[in-house]
């Protein structure tokens, strides 16, 4: 399923079997909302927001797609909810979350769906991540490749790569 839009999503789960989860919610993605270009490897990441939770493991994901910005986050919700993912409180623990960062060079600015994603530039979890697919790519509204933008970041959280893919 080829598409003409370009996105990158970043995924994370931090309860159950973690790397499982991020595998299972890549075949679901690859069924349902299109090509899979490149993968970052996975990363062990500390809680980012509320500290008071297990670790995180999180992966970026660079895909062609044919569906517009809405449906893509509506599959992404019906990813989620098959996975069995229970919303509590925000930036709580999940089974998984995934995270619309880029899609082309749009910028949608609502609250159901900001695009880029908001809070990439303060977290280097997202960043490490997607420096790794995609350090030339640039931001539509500083102008900044993610490059620059990570070299800037003052968040100091552990991110620590895992070397198995
Ligand atoms: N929404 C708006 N824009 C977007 C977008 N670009 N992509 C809306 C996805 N969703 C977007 O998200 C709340 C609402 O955001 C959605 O209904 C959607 O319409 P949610 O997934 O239901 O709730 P949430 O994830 O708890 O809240 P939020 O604010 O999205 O949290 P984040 O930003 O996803 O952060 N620490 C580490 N180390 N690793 C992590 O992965 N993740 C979080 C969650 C916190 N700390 C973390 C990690
Ligand atoms: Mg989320």
């Amino acid at each position: 399923m080829f598409g003409d839009h370009i996105i990158y999503i970043h995924l994370g789960s931090n309860l159950g079997k973690k790397r499982k989860n991020l595998q299972q919610a890549i075949a679901h993605i690859e069924e349902t909302v299109g090509t899979i270009c490149s993968l970052s490897s996975i990363y062990k990441t500390s809680p980012w927001g509320n500290t008071k939770q297990p670790f995180f493991l999180n992966i970026a994901v660079k895909l062609w797609t044919k569906l517009p910005p809405f449906e893509l986050l509506y599959e992404i919700h019906v990813i989620e909810e098959k996975m069995g993912r229970v919303r509590k409180e925000r930036w709580g623990e999940r089974i998984i979350d995934i995270d619309i960062l880029f899609y082309n060079n749009k910028v949608i600015d609502y609250q159901r769906l900001t695009i880029p994603h908001p809070l990439l530039e303060r977290r280097r979890f997202v960043l490490d991540p997607l420096l790794e697919i995609a350090s030339d790519l640039i931001h539509p509204k500083s102008g900044l490749s993610i490059e620059k933008i990570s070299a800037t970041c003052t968040d100091t959280s552990l991110v620590v790569l895992l070397n198995d893919k």
